[in-house]
């Protein structure tokens, strides 16, 4: 600082020749260092952000190089002589056999393209496709018998994925209050909460021998689940009437054990099909199509009533009575079959 008003004030006063050897050794000493630094930036912009701008340089750091990005790649490799051999051609390699693999096995999250894999729809179930090498939860679209149903597949669940869902509750967005027509079809959004359709249910439990797998969810988060090693759903000639059997799990056997569902017809708001001589389950247990006897200790298509503790309205909500009782409405269920 005092150093500068003293040569300005010299200036000032006309001694030219000491301003001018003075200015020159300075300068010497500081201009070499500044157009050191400005050159060292133009390089680094020359080297570094022009590169990355065109793509060039995350091409080579992670050695994958789409098509449209080779011409860059050219002028960068004349420009770092060092970085170019082999460049060109290992990243092409690996490029070309991965990437193809990976747009095959691999679909989105949630899906759904009408080209390609899921458009040939060429598998049956989850576990099939599976067992093809797709391993991303998601909705998939099924070949024969079910030709073009969509259905959401759990590739995660019990180590092995594979599992074809069927049913699924996670927030009460799609009413279950259904009538057998509907019941039968299937309703709902496929990457949320629906019923397959009991039709589908039958045709798919019909050509091979289906595990049930029953997860529940209840208000703190909690989980269980219930998994029977039968499960048949029969034709609508037979008023879709369930065989079960076989129940391990967690969650308690709430469907083979008292009020049996196993060996019952479907019953829906509009069709009784029940063992209650005088009344009708399903206009009792929150308007649900179930496999009703008299009438049931689950009730998973039952009214969706939120978190209303142990005080909801008994066997009208989501209830699994040998888990969290009658009064209690679950969170989220699912349920979910494999051969
Ligand atoms: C069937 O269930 C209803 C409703 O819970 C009940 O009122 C009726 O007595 C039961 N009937 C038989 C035969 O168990
Ligand atoms: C369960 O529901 C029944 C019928 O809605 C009701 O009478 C009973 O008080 C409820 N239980 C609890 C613990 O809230
Ligand atoms: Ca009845």
């Amino acid at each position: 600082m005092s150093e500068g008003q003293e040569t300005s004030q010299t200036g000032d006063t006309g001694a030219t020749n000491d301003k001018t050897t003075s200015k020159k050794t300075s300068c010497s000493g500081w201009c070499k260092k500044f157009w050191l630094i400005v050159g060292g930036l133009v390089f680094l912009v020359m080297a570094v952000a022009l590169p990355l701008m065109t793509g060039t340089d995350f091409c080579l750091a992670h050695l994958r190089c789409s098509d449209h990005e080779r011409p860059t790649l050219s002028w960068r490799a004349s420009g770092v002589g060092t970085l170019s051999p082999g460049v060109g051609t290992s990243p092409r390699g690996a490029e070309t056999t991965a990437a193809p693999r990976r747009a095959q096995v691999t679909p989105p999250a949630t899906l759904i393209t009408t080209a390609g894999p899921y458009g040939d729809a060429r598998e049956p179930d989850c576990a099939a496709y599976k067992a093809a090498g797709y391993t991303t939860s998601g909705v998939y679209k099924l070949g024969s018998p079910l030709s073009g149903v969509t259905v959401y597949c759990d590739m995660d669940t019990d180590g092995q994925g594979g599992w074809t869902v069927i049913q699924r509750r996670l927030d009460g967005s799609v009413p279950f209050t259904k009538n057998w027509e509907e019941y039968k079809h299937g309703f709902g959004n496929k990457n949320g909460e629906y019923w397959l359709g009991n039709e589908n249910i039958h045709r798919l439990t019909n050509r091979k021998n289906y595990r049930l797998r029953i997860e529940l969810m209840d208000w703190d988060r909690e989980t269980r689940y219930a998994e029977y090693n039968t499960f048949r759903v029969a034709g609508e000639s037979d008023r879709y009437r369930l065989t079960i059997s076989g129940y391990s799990g967690d969650a308690g056997d709430s469907m083979t054990n008292y009020y049996p569902n196993n060996g019952q017809m479907f019953s829906t708001v509009d069709r009784d099909n029940d063992a209650w001589e005088h009344g009708q389950c399903s206009q009792l247990n929150g308007q649900a199509g179930w496999w009703f006897e008299n009438c049931s200790h689950s009730f998973l298509n039952g009214r969706y009533l939120g978190n209303c503790g142990n005080s909801c309205e008994a066997f009208e909500g989501v209830a699994w009575k040998t888990w969290k009782g009658k009064n209690y409405s679950l969170k989220s269920v699912s349920m979910k079959i494999r051969p």
